[in-house]
């Protein structure tokens, strides 16, 4: 850490840079395209506008921002690495930089447990469960009945489902149909498939490996529990969770006045249970004010195809992240994001 830091709360630099991503307002645009892999980030980066020139920042924890015009228009690549941990800090982290919607779509990688989704199709979630490891499962035990997946103390946890924006992906699937290349002619595009992210690669995507992870069973678990499910992952789940629970700016909000907002403030003099004084109420609405909608929405490209054990070659992985990557941009600057961060003093604004 180079810098110094003002606010344990939510900490800033100084010049107001957010503590993992690096960024500070105007440099992440209202549009985003999120990825895992930084090589995957940089590849789709080379169909920006050449002017004006990307702003590019990597941080010192590794998430790697582009920002630039793609028809004009800003937008954001943002590679974040793996992991639920790292979509949370770049979605509170985006937000808290940003003023206005977001639109993102998250373009990653997955496993396909389904025949229909064979390596190299693409499949555009329409919501996702979450599946977690439960840590007061003992491990150590000699045996798993299948009848502990539901149990009330089971290895696992699955969620129930988060949708994604529905409006979103229906056009990014459009959009990205409409760009097939040569080459992938033959490769699936579908929509209507729920996904679901692990916490981890191996254990909670139901991997073998020599550690006793009681998950054999887990992904016909997964199968006979969730409806539709084909995909597996690691931070679509979360990214959807976070963009449904966002509070609503208040446009959005049937009746246009705060009254009809989730009540945020203590009665007046009351002591929080920390006894430390509560906030104001100016101070609490300011911290929890949306600054804005997110609508989110992903597209996978199957990598693994867990029944066939077939992997993508990587001539297969650079044609799909080049269709896919462009469907995103093209569809993202087509979607109409109402409320944006204003040119003044942004990257993008620079000739
Ligand atoms: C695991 O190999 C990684 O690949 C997938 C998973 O979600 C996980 O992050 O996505 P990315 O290709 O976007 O990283
Ligand atoms: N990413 C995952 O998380 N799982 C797979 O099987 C392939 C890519």
């Amino acid at each position: 850490m180079k810098n110094r830091i003002t606010d344990a709360n939510f900490p800033r630099t100084g010049d107001g840079r957010v503590y993992h991503l690096g960024l500070r307002q105007g440099e992440v645009a209202n549009r985003i395209v999120t990825v895992g892999d930084p090589s995957r980030a940089r590849r789709i980066s080379k169909f920006l506008d050449a002017s004006p020139e990307p702003f590019v920042l990597q941080s010192e924890r590794g998430f790697l921002t582009i920002t630039g015009k793609y028809s004009g228009t800003p937008i954001s690549i943002i590679a974040i690495g793996m992991g639920i941990g790292n979509m949370d800090f770049f979605v509170r982290e985006c937000r808290e930089s940003l003023d206005g919607d977001m639109a993102i779509i998250r373009l990653g990688s997955c496993g396909s447990l389904v025949p229909e989704l064979p390596v190299g199709s693409l499949s555009l979630p329409k919501a996702c469960v979450g599946i977690t490891r439960n840590y007061d499962y003992d491990f150590t035990a000699a045996t798993t009945e299948s009848s502990t997946y539901r149990s009330s103390n089971p290895p696992y946890s699955i969620s129930r489902l988060v949708e994604g924006h529905q409006p979103l992906q229906l056009h990014l699937k459009e959009v990205t149909e409409a760009t097939r290349p040569e080459g992938a002619s033959d490769a699936a595009v579908r929509a209507d498939f729920v996904n679901a992210s692990a916490d981890s690669f191996y254990s909670s995507q139901g991997r073998q490996t020599s550690f006793p992870d009681h998950n054999e069973g887990l992904v016909s678990e997964l199968l006979e529990r969730v409806p539709g499910v084909a995909t597996l992952e690691m931070e679509t789940h979360h990214l959807f969770h976070l963009a449904a629970v966002y509070p609503k700016p208040p446009s959005e909000l049937p009746l246009k006045s705060t009254a009809s907002r989730p009540v945020l403030t203590r009665p007046e003099g009351e002591i929080s249970a920390t006894g430390s004084a509560p906030k104001s109420e100016t101070e609490q609405e300011h911290s929890r004010a949306s600054r804005g909608a997110i609508y989110a929405t992903a597209i996978q490209m199957i990598f693994a195809q867990r029944q066939s054990q077939d992997f993508i070659t990587p001539e297969e992985v650079v044609l799909r992240e080049n269709w896919a990557g462009k469907a995103c941009l093209e569809a993202l600057v087509k979607f109409n994001v109402q409320s944006t961060q204003p040119d003044e003093g942004s990257v993008w604004a620079k000739l």
